[in-house]
């Protein structure tokens, strides 16, 4: 399968060092702690290759993963971190930066705690990626958290309006516990790659 060819590629801290490779790419984003890396993880089926956290504000760089004909890109988290706020403004400057640059750049999931819901960042994230015209689409995380009931109900409300035109009116539902979901967004990555 392809994703278990998967390689680490490089790490970047700013737009010198981006990978100059020209496969295209599709990032991970979301506050802290909402379960990028371990998602990467899971859709990879490498326990290891992106390193996951309890503390908020793990990953602090931007993480390219190489697969044979694209690349999974690790952003760091927004919202709160355990680090100095001066560090975490310059991660939000480059992952902006990269987001609205990126040539190859195909799509970019949201991630959002599925217990936590949409917060006034992920909001203003949203807006900014449709004013610069990135195709962006909603993940819940962490739905093995969620009992029967709040699982309806999240599943019922996954459809958005049309009120941010690069958004995917689809949302995806995820769990890297119990890897609800993870086939699926594989599908759909492969299918943002070929089209
Ligand atoms: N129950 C449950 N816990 C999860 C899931 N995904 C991640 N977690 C936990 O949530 C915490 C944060 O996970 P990470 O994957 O490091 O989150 P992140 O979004 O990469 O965090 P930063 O890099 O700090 O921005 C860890 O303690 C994970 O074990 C999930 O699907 N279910
Ligand atoms: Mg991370």
């Amino acid at each position: 399968m392809l994703f278990n060819q998967t390689i680490f590629l490089t790490s970047a801290t700013n737009s010198r060092n981006l990978p100059k490779t020209q496969l295209p790419e599709i990032a991970f984003i979301g506050r802290s702690n909402v379960g990028k890396s371990s998602l990467i993880n899971a859709i990879i089926g490498n326990l290891k290759i992106a390193k996951t956290s309890k503390t908020p504000g793990r990953t602090q760089q931007i993480n390219f993963f190489k697969l044979p004909e694209f690349i999974i890109v690790d952003l760091p988290g927004y919202g709160y971190a355990s680090a100095p706020i001066k560090e975490v403004q310059k991660w939000q400057e480059f992952n902006l930066e990269y987001m609205k640059n990126r040539q190859q750049l195909k799509l970019v999931f949201i991630l959002i705690d599925s217990r936590i819901g949409f917060k006034a960042v992920d909001l203003n994230l949203i807006e900014q990626l449709n004013e610069a015209g990135v195709r962006c689409r909603i993940i819940y995380t962490k739905v093995d958290k969620l009992n029967k009931n709040e699982m309806e109900i999240l599943k019922s409300i996954t459809t958005f309006n049309a009120k941010y035109p690069f958004l995917e009116p689809n949302a995806l539902i995820a769990s890297s516990k119990n890897k609800e979901g993870v086939e699926k967004i594989r599908k759909v990555i492969l299918n943002y790659i070929i089209s």
